[in-house]
């Protein structure tokens, strides 16, 4: 009984990962391609309790909730000689992120002279450092027509 079964690398948010080979010197009843299924997991450390995540296939689309964790994957199989297996890939490097760019909704208030308008809600699929109130800096800018030319506004 000799198996292997690694994580094709490429550890990046929003990628691919691929389970590696089974080989099995029992032998494998699909042969070459061995009729396995799979359970993807994470954890927050290399070895540590693994989670099961979303995701039944020999691969696993990477997203924003796996960025700094571990990803293995649990292959369980039939051999040729009627054992059921289970393997535990070796973990994946720690997920990185991949930049999702950020939004901000529409200006609120009442664009009239001696009213205030307030810069909407800032929001980043990668999280901010100021959780709901985000830490931004605001520049204001003005244009004689909506799609025109819009220049710093310099408060008086
Ligand atoms: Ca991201
Ligand atoms: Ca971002």
């Amino acid at each position: 009984m000799m198996w292997v079964l690694l994580l094709n690398l490429g550890n990046y948010s929003g990628q691919t990962l691929t389970a590696g080979a089974i080989t099995d010197a029992d032998g494998t009843t699909g042969g070459s391609s061995v009729a396995a299924t799979y359970q993807w997991t994470v954890s927050d450390t290399e070895n540590g309790t693994l989670y099961a995540i979303s995701g039944q296939s020999f691969y696993i689309y990477i997203k924003q909730a796996e960025v700094g964790k571990f990803i293995k994957v649990v292959a369980t199989y039939t051999d040729a000689q009627g054992t059921q297996e289970m393997l535990t890939s070796v973990a994946s490097a720690a997920v990185t992120n991949v930049n999702d760019a950020g939004a901000i909704a529409a200006i609120t208030g009442t664009a009239a002279e001696d009213q205030t308008l307030t810069a909407g809600t800032i929001t980043d699929a990668d999280g901010t450092t100021g959780d709901s109130s985000v830490a931004a800096t605001y520049q204001w800018m003005v244009s004689d027509t909506e799609n025109g030319t819009y220049t710093l506004l310099v408060v008086q």
